[in-house]
C-alpha cells in the first residue's frame, strides 16, 4: 500500500451556497481521492465541532497534514483516522474541525480505492461485506430548521419498504415528491423547496400528514409495492427548555403529551420510522416511546446519539431506541462512523446512514451504506446533491447484482 504524499485543502460551495471544506489526498504512487464535508442546520448539541472553513483548513494544515504526508498509508483507514484524531488532540475535533477531519478521512479512503482499483463500497466493506442495499428514506415535505414558515415537523419521509430494488425505491420516492406537489397544486397551495429539496408549503402538520399519506397511497398503487412514510421530528429543535415543552405552530406539548402524540401518529399513519421524537437529552422519554411503539416502527436517534459510541452505548443500556442515524461529519471520521454502525448492529439497532441538510456532490455515504449493509439511507428525494448519492446507489446495485 502506498503512502500519502500530499493533502490539499480548499473551500468550495455546498448546496446552501455556504463555504465548506474539500480535501484531495494524493498518494506516492499517483493515487487520487477527493471528498467534501457536508454541514447541518439542525445540529445536535453533542456533535463534533464544525469550524469556520478558513479556520478549519488553516488548523488542519498546521496540525494534521504534516502528520499524514509521507507518514501514513492510505489503505490503512484506521491509521489515517487515528492520525487525524491525534493531530486534533481533543475529543470533539474542535482543534482542526470535524469538517476538515471528515473531508480528509473520506478523501483518503477514495485515494485507497484508486490505488487498489476497487469500488469504495468494496474497500470499506471488505470481502465479507453483506449484500443488503439500503432502502432510501426520501424527504418529500418539510419545515423546521430547513425552511421558514412551513411545517413544524422537520421532515416527512417516504419509506418504500416493499420496493424490489434500490432503483425502484429511488424512483418511487421521486414520484411521491411529485405527487405531493400535484396535490398541493390542486389545492392552490404554492410551495418552494426547503434545504433538502422537500416541499416547504405554509401548511400545518395535520395537513401535511393527510397529504403525504394520500400521496404515498397513490404512488404505492401505481408502483405495485408497499410504501409507508416516516418522520424526522427534530425534537431538540421543537423543545423549549425554559417552558419544558415542545412548541408547535398553534400548540405546545409537555414530554408526556409529546410521547402520546407520537405514539398516536405511529398508529394512525402506520409510520415506518420516527427520528428524534424527543429532545436530545431525554433518553428516558425515548425509552418510554420505544417501549410503546418500538415493535412496529423504527425509533431513531440522531441528535440523541450524534454517531457517538459513548452516547449510543448509554442509549442501548436504557433501551432508548431501536435505530441510530449515522452521519460521518457528526463524529469526524469514517472509522468512528463504522464503529457506531458496528455497535448498533451488535445490539440489534438498525443503522440509518444519513446526509446533512447542507450537502455537496460527494457520494461517500452511498458507499458507506452499501459497505456496512445498512438497511436504510436518508439522503433526500430530488436535487443534484441528493440524486448524486441516490444515482450512485443505483450504480452500486447494478454492480453488485451483475455477475
Ligand atoms: C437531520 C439532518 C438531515 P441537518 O436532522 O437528520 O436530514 O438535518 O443536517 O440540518 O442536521
Ligand atoms: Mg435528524
Amino acid at each position: 500500500m502506498t503512502l500519502v504524499s500530499e493533502v490539499r485543502l480548499r473551500q468550495i460551495l455546498d448546496s446552501r451556497g455556504n463555504r465548506t471544506v474539500e480535501a484531495d489526498v494524493i498518494t506516492e504512487s499517483g493515487g487520487f481521492g477527493r471528498a467534501a464535508a457536508p454541514s447541518g442546520a439542525s445540529t445536535g448539541e453533542y456533535e463534533a465541532i464544525e469550524l469556520d472553513p478558513t479556520e478549519a483548513i488553516a488548523s488542519a494544515r498546521e496540525h494534521a497534514v504534516p502528520r499524514l504526508e509521507g507518514q501514513v498509508y492510505v489503505g490503512d483507514q484506521r491509521d489515517v483516522d487515528r492520525t487525524l484524531g491525534a493531530a486534533d488532540g481533543t475529543d470533539d475535533f474542535s482543534e482542526i474541525g470535524a469538517n476538515s477531519a471528515v473531508a480528509i478521512s473520506m478523501a483518503a479512503a477514495k485515494a485507497a480505492t484508486d490505488v487498489l482499483g476497487t469500488p469504495l463500497y468494496q474497500h470499506l466493506g471488505g470481502a465479507f461485506r453483506g449484500d443488503e442495499l439500503p432502502t432510501p428514506l426520501g424527504n418529500v415535505v418539510g419545515g423546521g430548521e430547513h425552511a421558514a414558515d412551513a411545517t413544524a415537523i422537520q421532515e416527512f419521509l417516504a419509506a418504500p419498504v416493499g420496493a424490489p430494488s434500490v432503483q425502484d425505491a429511488v424512483f418511487a420516492n421521486a414520484a411521491v415528491h411529485q405527487e405531493v406537489h400535484d396535490r398541493l397544486d390542486g389545492r392552490g397551495i404554492a410551495a418552494g423547496k426547503g434545504d433538502e429539496g422537500a416541499w416547504a408549503p405554509s401548511i400545518d402538520d395535520d395537513e401535511a400528514f393527510e397529504l403525504v399519506d394520500a400521496a404515498v397511497e397513490t404512488v404505492a398503487e401505481e408502483f405495485g409495492f408497499e410504501i409507508r412514510f416516516g418522520l424526522d421530528m427534530a425534537g431538540a429543535e421543537l423543545y423549549d427548555a425554559d417552558e419544558e415543552a415542545y412548541v408547535y405552530r398553534e400548540t405546545t406539548r409537555d414530554a408526556d403529551e409529546q410521547i402520546a402524540y407520537v405514539a398516536d401518529l405511529v398508529d394512525e399513519y402506520d409510520l415506518a420510522y420516527v427520528e428524534d421524537p424527543l429532545d436530545e437529552n431525554d433518553y428516558e422519554g425515548f425509552a418510554e416511546l420505544t417501549d410503546r411503539v418500538g415493535d412496529r416502527t423504527l425509533v431513531c436517534g440522531d441528535d440523541l446519539f450524534v454517531t457517538n459510541v459513548e452516547r449510543l452505548r448509554t442509549g442501548i443500556e436504557q433501551e432508548a431506541a431501536n435505530a441510530v442515524l449515522v452521519k460521518p461529519n457528526q463524529i469526524g471520521t469514517l472509522s468512528d462512523a463504522v464503529d457506531a454502525v458496528e455497535l448498533a448492529v451488535e445490539n440489534g439497532y438498525r443503522p440509518v446512514i444519513s446526509h446533512r441538510s447542507g450537502e455537496t456532490e460527494d457520494t461517500t455515504i452511498a458507499h458507506l451504506a452499501a459497505a456496512t449493509a445498512a438497511p436504510y439511507i436518508k439522503t433526500g428525494a430530488v436535487g443534484g446533491e441528493r440524486t448524486a448519492k441516490l444515482n450512485e446507489l443505483i450504480r452500486i446495485e447494478q454492480n453488485v447484482s451483475t455477475p
